[in-house]
């Protein structure tokens, strides 16, 4: 083992100390302004293992909302049906200062021993204030209001739980209908382009 990679090893115990079985999962979205589709970070996991789970906010530059909302219909997206879980605004566990206030003033959001069962789940973060509305919505306030913007890193972990704990594992990010048409016309227009400078060369 390198030094780089024993310290790495390292710095995973220390942060997720416990059995080899603890199941963590991370993802560090960067908040854009109010009105804005990315100013929603929405972490989707599947819980492959039930048993209980920490699920948190770590060092965000803004003050963050966080609720956890069940995909109760398993269709991949965040519906007004699926149930709100938990929820918290500003709370970090005594004793794991690695996402206890890092940013100073501004507090974390931490939803503690939650007890999942399997099945697929959302983990939705935004600046306060963030209603359990706008987290269904996917978009916090409209353009032009005041919103913290910047990076936000949300875990899953059962990392104190033992055997009581559960395993999680990741779900591609919940698909965005609009940008995914974009995307396909602007391939469209390099597959065209492409084209014509095929016909080009050969004429
Ligand atoms: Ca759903
Ligand atoms: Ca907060
Ligand atoms: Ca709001």
């Amino acid at each position: 083992m390198t030094k780089f990679a024993s310290l790495i090893a390292a710095a995973s115990l220390a942060l997720f100390g416990g059995p080899a079985a603890a199941s963590t999962l991370s993802a560090t979205h960067t908040l854009t302004q109010a009105g804005t589709v990315g100013s929603v970070s929405t972490l989707q996991f599947q819980v492959t293992q039930a048993g209980l789970f920490d699920i948190y906010t770590d060092g965000p530059t803004i003050d963050p909302v966080l609720y956890l909302i069940a995909d109760g219909d398993g269709n991949g997206a965040i519906d007004a049906s699926d149930p709100l879980i938990a929820s918290n605004d500003d709370s970090c566990r005594v004793g794991f200062r690695s996402f206890c206030n890092q940013a100073g003033a501004w507090h974390n959001s931490l939803i503690e021993a939650q007890s999942l069962s399997l099945g697929t789940y959302f983990a939705v973060v935004s600046d306060y204030s963030f209603s359990v509305s706008e987290a269904r919505s996917g978009v916090n306030g409209r353009l032009g209001e005041t919103q913290l913007v910047g990076d936000v890193t949300t875990f899953v972990t059962s990392a104190r739980y033992g055997a009581r704990g559960g395993t999680v594992a990741p779900v591609s990010a919940v698909p965005l209908p609009a940008s995914g048409f974009m995307m396909l016309g602007a391939f469209a227009m390099l597959g065209a382009g492409a084209a014509s400078r095929r016909r080009k060369r050969s004429a």
